[in-house]
């Protein structure tokens, strides 16, 4: 047998600490007779994950861990230990056990067979997969993503939103420098991002029941999902951050308009006040909406950051009003534009300025 380094396996981990040993221990055997290696990319997890697979790693030298400081994200995860291996396949499975790791020799051995096939891809919708004790609810909603991503992005495979496949690394490392790295899916991003369609085949595997730790993409899942998709889509012609920031925009005038209405109409404050307050109102909202949604990867946190956070993004918009009356009375008075055309391309102005301003003096600074 020769002993030329064939498979890294990338276990990208948050907080699975429990789980490292036992994974180590049934790869071994799934993989017994080949020549491997485990990569565990960890995001400085405070349980310790990292220690933890360290500790294995001081016995066994097929084990690493890239520890990433102050940042999060699992498709980012996976790319970083797709680039760290010299082995030819990588495989990127999760650390929870979810994914059955005893399919990875017969998905290795597809690739080495066969020159042609880019990619072999752990599937729970074909012949032998399943979802194993999953409820209706979440078997619903992964059906419902599923058929979205293929009608959206015109993908064929069966379970695009599977974390679990094996690829050629050069193959990866081609697709890397074009990769969003937005969406956590990055089976779907290297599907979509590689510029010859991916030769695959699928491999059914039955998703198992997490026993130790627990799930960390329930929450968001949804949203950043969607934004990947949107991304994917339409992401060259208009900025997903840019989009999301004026959507957030529009909300916030119809905060303005509301508050205003209550105020002065409803409490009959003075004009001047009650608008003093509607700009208030919208700003604060629009602030904590972009610092949970459109900037969700460098979310500010903490009352000292969300405070200078908070003024900084009324100095910076209110500057953008400014400027977006400056503009509108410019093209109206001078230019003679009609109102309506003067009115939005001052808005659009404004738009651009807030949003490039505060993405660099808002949410730029830590
Ligand atoms: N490095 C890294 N790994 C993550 C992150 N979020 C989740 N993971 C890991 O990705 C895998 C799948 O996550 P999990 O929470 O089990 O997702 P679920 O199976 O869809 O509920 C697990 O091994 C997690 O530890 C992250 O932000 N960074
Ligand atoms: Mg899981």
């Amino acid at each position: 047998m020769s002993d030329l380094l064939e498979l890294a396996v990338v276990i990208p981990t948050f907080n699975e600490a429990a789980n490292v040993p036992t994974l180590i221990a049934r790869l071994d055997r799934a993989l017994a007779g080949r020549v491997w290696e485990a990569i565990f990319v960890d995001d400085d997890s405070p349980d310790g994950t990292a220690d933890a697979a360290r500790a294995i790693g001081r016995l066994d030298r097929r084990v690493r861990v890239i520890q990433r400081i102050g940042r999060r994200g699992l498709s980012t995860a996976c790319i970083e230990g797709m680039l760290a291996t010299a082995a030819p396949c990588v495989a990127v499975i999760d650390g929870d056990m979810q994914h059955d790791e005893t399919i990875l020799p017969a998905m290795l051995d597809a690739l080495q067979a066969d020159p042609n096939l880019d990619l072999a891809i752990g599937s729970r919708f074909v012949e032998g997969g399943g979802t194993g004790e999953w409820d209706r609810d979440r078997v619903a909603k992964s059906a419902f993503a599923t058929r979205l991503s293929r009608g959206v992005l015109k993908v064929d495979v069966s379970d695009p939103m599977s974390g679990f496949f094996l690829i050629r690394t050069d193959v990866a490392r081609g697709v890397v420098p074009h990769l969003s790295g937005i969406g956590f899916k990055i089976l779907l991003d290297i599907l979509t991002t590689s510029a010859r369609p991916l030769q695959y085949r699928e491999f059914g595997y039955v998703f198992r029941v997490r026993t130790e730790g627990e799930s960390k993409l329930d929450h968001v899942v949804a949203m950043e999902y969607l934004i990947a998709l949107y991304d994917r889509r339409f992401g060259r012609v208009v900025p997903v951050r840019f989009a999301m920031f004026s959507a957030i925009g529009v909300l916030g005038v119809g905060v303005h308009m509301a508050v205003l209405s209550a105020l002065f109409l409803g409490l009959s404050a003075t004009f001047l006040s009650a608008e003093i307050m509607a700009t208030l109102a919208a700003m604060t909202l629009n602030f904590f909406l972009n610092n949970a949604l459109t900037y969700r990867d460098r979310r500010l946190k903490g009352a000292r950051q969300l405070f200078d956070g908070w003024v900084s993004f009324c100095v910076v918009c209110s500057v953008g009003a400014v400027a977006n009356v400056g503009i509108a009375a410019f093209l109206y008075d001078v230019r003679e534009g009609g109102w309506a055309v003067s009115a939005l391309v001052g808005v659009l102005v404004g738009a651009v300025w807030n949003y490039a301003l505060s993405s660099r003096f808002v949410w730029g600074r830590y």
